[in-house]
């Protein structure tokens, strides 16, 4: 097994990293590839000095498996090289995600519809990896009809950049802005780009990609997606509304025993899901769990989870270890 790590010097190559030797991913080769201007530097990982490779030099190197967190532009043209040299490339940006061709896989709800044809997996965003975790579930046992969902996003789903924003602005230091506004003591509106319908497209992912990972049209989703000074995890509140009623000791048995998700449910104790607790943690924890009274066969909860873990990182390494299991590569 010969593994690269494509964006190697970014905050999600760096979990990618941290979690491949935490899940003891077995290789036999590793290659930290990143741009051009990183090449020939040196990185230090897990007590050895690694020299880290360009992109040419890693598409010549046909690694078995590329896990690429390096954004868009850079995915839309090395991923296809790398394909076609015979690596299985898992993709953590937004450029594959909804083309037709490529299947968007949380490895717990659809790693099962994968096979050695695909050579560009994609990764689905981190926000909307936790809801359809939870959401999955649900949808099997009740039919989901509609999702009405407010995220409160750390900075990290950012980069690096906005976390050295956040740290500039809480030591009082003048620093390059990451967001148009301020961040520390504040809350902005907007993640990713406005498009025409006056969404953002951090909304849109959320609605696109849930359709696709559930492989339902019909499901509805509205996002408004919210970033806040935090850097652990990207927190969810999630209405959601059933085509069946449920039992609501029901809803909480069903999400125990979901793989990957730990219940964190007990109000009368102050114990509830919060990003300072998801933070390096690879599971999505589910708390506040009750019916909307407001309305029939509705439920809320509120979902956290580490954004550059389950969000990224880990589910990226997840399907890997699910196409070398299967023998996908
Ligand atoms: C964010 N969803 O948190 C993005 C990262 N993929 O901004």
């Amino acid at each position: 097994m010969r593994i690269a790590v494509v964006g190697a010097t970014g905050l999600v190559g760096g979990e990618i990293l941290k979690v491949l030797d935490e899940r003891n991913f077995q290789f036999d080769e590793l290659m930290l590839v990143a741009s051009a201007r990183s090449a020939g530097k040196k990185m230090e990982y897990k007590g050895v000095e690694y020299t880290i490779i360009s992109m040419e030099d890693a598409v010549a190197a046909k690694p078995d498996i590329a896990i690429f967190s390096a954004g868009g532009g850079t995915s839309l043209e090395w991923a296809p090289k790398f394909a076609e040299a015979g690596t299985t490339v898992v993709d953590n940006s937004s450029a594959w995600r909804m083309n037709p061709a490529n299947k968007l896989i949380v490895p717990e709800i659809n790693a099962s519809s994968l096979t050695k044809e695909d050579k560009i997996i994609a990764n689905p965003n981190c926000s909307t990896i936790q809801m359809v975790l939870a959401l999955a579930p649900l949808h099997e046992k009740y039919g989901l009809k509609r999702v009405v969902v407010s995220t409160y996003q750390s900075v990290t789903g950012t980069g690096k950049a906005a976390v050295d924003q956040l740290t500039n602005e809480r030591n009082g230091v003048e620093g390059e802005m990451a967001y148009p506004h301020k961040i520390d003591m504040n809350v902005l509106p907007h993640i990713d780009v406005f498009m025409d319908n006056g969404y953002t497209k951090e909304e849109m992912k959320m609605t696109n990609e849930t359709m696709k990972i559930l492989e339902d049209d019909q499901v509805k989703v509205t996002a408004t997606t919210v970033r806040l000074p935090v850097v652990g995890g990207h927190a969810e509140a999630i209405n959601a509304e059933f085509k069946n009623d449920f039992d609501v000791a029901e809803v909480r048995s069903i999400l125990e025993g979901t793989e990957g998700i730990i219940i964190e449910d007990d109000p009368a104790n102050n114990v509830y899901p919060m990003p300072i607790n998801a933070h390096n943690k690879n599971e999505v924890f589910v708390g506040r769990i009750r019916r909307d009274e407001s309305q029939a066969n509705t439920l809320n909860m509120w979902v956290v989870a580490d954004n550059l873990r389950k969000g990224a990182a880990t589910n990226a390494v997840q399907i890997a270890e699910y196409l070398v299991k299967n023998e996908l590569v």
